[in-house]
């Protein structure tokens, strides 16, 4: 079958990637990205309709208009901005979520991705190799969205028959597009501001580990998931899925061996290091890897070096 996707959210970090990687493999005609605004840069040949998740007459226009196969929601707001206005984020990740599901079962269209996160593990969740069954009780409205999330996308494939997919994302290390609005954001802005300033000031504390992945990895995880086929998956509220973990101390050392002047300092009492003090510190991908294969690539090393190597010619 000939597949046509739409991208919903598609101008954040991972969507932005992800669409490069989706043009290739279906060819830009087949790929049709959207998001609230306009992108900063769309080429020749590629496709782009402004659209907002919440309209959900303009989202069924859409859909209607180029009868994808599969749809992949990215719109979400993430921890950190999700503190600042709860409500909306409420409404924006489980209203948004809701429109793309009702309008799949209506229009017929089967396969979707939808992203979860580590958010949704809380502070009685196990901090170490975190399994993909264990308490879930996250006190951050990204997290509590993310887990009602998983829990309908499994109901729809339960009750309907939607081939829905999802994994956890991890914190998302790129020298692409900026992450926004995340708790695990300082992992990428160190890296812009070691080679703009020599220096960084954490909002994490030095010995606060968090799980997360690599760009490459994530993009190519993501369309290995969408590629197994149906019959392995057993998990269709959200698979655990795992890179790197480590502390703001640990990639500041890596970011030395490269750039040996670089500075790191601390700066105490961010909101955003309660919601890091609730999330695991690693996580246990056993699912993901038995079921479709699952394997990351980049260590710690390989990342840092890929980072700077990238951002020095392209910042
Ligand atoms: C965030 O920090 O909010 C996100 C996530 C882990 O889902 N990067």
């Amino acid at each position: 079958m000939k597949e046509r996707i739409i991208m919903i959210g598609a101008n954040g970090q991972i969507g932005s990637e992800l669409a490069v990687a989706l043009r290739q493999k279906f060819g830009n005609e087949n790929v049709i990205t959207s998001d609230i605004r306009p992108p900063a840069e769309l080429k020749s040949g590629e496709i782009f309709e402004t659209i907002n998740v919440l309209d959900k007459d303009a989202v069924k226009a859409l859909l209607v208009k180029y009868k994808p196969t599969q749809i992949y929601l990215l719109a979400a707001m993430l921890s950190a901005t999700g503190e600042q206005y709860p409500m909306k984020a409420w409404d924006l990740n489980m209203n948004g979520l809701l429109n793309v599901l009702d309008l799949a079962l209506e229009l017929g269209i089967k396969k979707i991705f939808w992203p979860s996160s580590i958010a949704v593990f809380g502070p009685n969740s196990p901090k170490q190799h975190t399994e993909q069954y264990c308490v879930m009780d996250p006190n951050s409205i990204y997290g509590i969205s993310k887990l009602a999330g998983e829990r309908l996308c499994e109901y729809y494939h339960q009750k309907y028959g939607l081939d829905i997919r999802s994994v956890r994302y991890p914190g998302i290390i790129s020298w692409k597009t900026a992450p926004g609005g995340g708790t695990t954001d300082y992992a990428v802005h160190i890296f812009f501001e070691a080679l703009r300033q020599g220096k960084y000031a954490s909002f994490l504390s030095e010995n606060t580990e968090l799980p997360m992945l690599y760009m490459d990895d994530a993009v190519r995880g993501t369309i290995e998931l969408m590629d197994a086929p149906a019959e392995q998956l057993s998990i269709r509220s959200s698979y655990n899925l795992a890179g790197i973990s480590f502390t703001p101390a640990m990639i500041a050392e890596e970011i030395k061996k490269i750039l040996p002047n670089f500075e790191m300092s601390y700066v105490e009492n961010d909101p955003r290091q309660a919601i890091a003090d609730s999330w695991p510190a690693s996580i246990d991908d056993a699912y993901a890897r038995k079921d479709w294969g699952w394997q990351p690539t980049f260590d710690l090393e390989a990342m840092t070096k890929d980072m700077i190597e990238n951002l020095k010619t392209n910042i």
